[in-house]
């Protein structure tokens, strides 16, 4: 819960979301205090809606929020002093946005869905995910609702054999486009600094990578379905999966 003075930032969140974890990250290496409220699905929405939004992250700032990552980002870089999140060149600003909105609009979403579609067949996994830092009554609520709750969500993500296809072609295509910018040893997706296109990838991969020194997945693949260890084993080994690794190791602050 909120326990911060009101001009704190307030980042609501679902826990395990990894686009809020992309926010998350973003906050952190900027060095903005911040008060994370999580919230399960679908009753997050009753704190998204009062701001205007649907999806989380929302990030609300005294009288202003912003209801996207990407937007989130953008405001985040006009308060940050000492590090930026887009680079100051244009033409490497542009491709760093044009990236990160790829991996918003298709890694994430292919992410979550291949992910929803293991732990679905696991509802006490799934229940256990949703419920992380939210409060007794919500979870509650979330135990009772848990039934209709993943009805909703394998409809609307599609989480069938052949939506979990099409999710993992997803994932390689973009994983091949990260791999191409990183065929000549460059250190980051953009220029020579860490930038919002590096976080994007690496928070929004972390599904598929579960990369160490995540703050909510372990890295362990133990108790994974075999058929999920394979794709994580596969991509751990390309340019890109190594990206996410180093970049959790080298820039993801506690
Ligand atoms: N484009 C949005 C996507 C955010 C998003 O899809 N969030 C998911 C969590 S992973 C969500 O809130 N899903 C529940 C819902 O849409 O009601 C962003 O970048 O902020």
């Amino acid at each position: 819960m909120n326990t911060a003075n009101k001009n704190t930032p307030l980042l609501i969140t679902i826990a395990t979301s990894h686009y809020c974890e992309k926010v998350r990250w973003a906050l952190d290496s900027l060095g903005v205090d911040y008060v994370e409220e999580n919230h399960a699905p679908p009753f997050h929405r009753q704190y998204t809606s009062r701001y205007g939004g649907t999806s989380v992250p929302v990030l609300v700032v005294n009288d202003k929020a912003f209801t996207d990552s990407q937007d989130i980002l953008h405001y985040l870089d006009t308060i940050a002093f000492d590090r930026q999140l887009y680079p100051q060149d244009p033409e490497l600003r542009r491709q760093a946005e044009t990236l990160e909105k790829l991996f918003d609009d298709k890694l994430g979403v292919a992410t979550r869905n291949w992910a929803y579609y293991y732990a679905i067949q696991q509802p006490w996994t799934i229940l256990a995910a949703w419920s992380k830092g939210i409060s007794w009554m919500e979870k509650i609520k979330c135990a009772i609702a848990f039934p209709v709750a993943t009805k909703i969500i394998k409809q609307k993500y599609n989480l069938t054999p052949d939506g979990k296809e099409v999710a993992v072609q997803d994932i390689r295509e973009v994983f091949t486009v990260v791999n191409q910018r990183l065929n000549s040893g460059q250190q980051y997706l953009v220029g020579n600094n860490l930038s919002s296109a590096d976080i994007t990838f690496a928070a929004l991969a972390s599904f598929v990578i579960r990369p160490e020194y995540h703050p909510v997945y372990n890295s362990q693949l133990s108790k994974l379905p075999a058929e999920m260890v394979v794709v994580i084993n596969e991509l751990r080994e390309t340019p890109a999966g190594e990206l996410v690794m180093r970049m959790y190791r080298e820039h993801r602050p506690k």
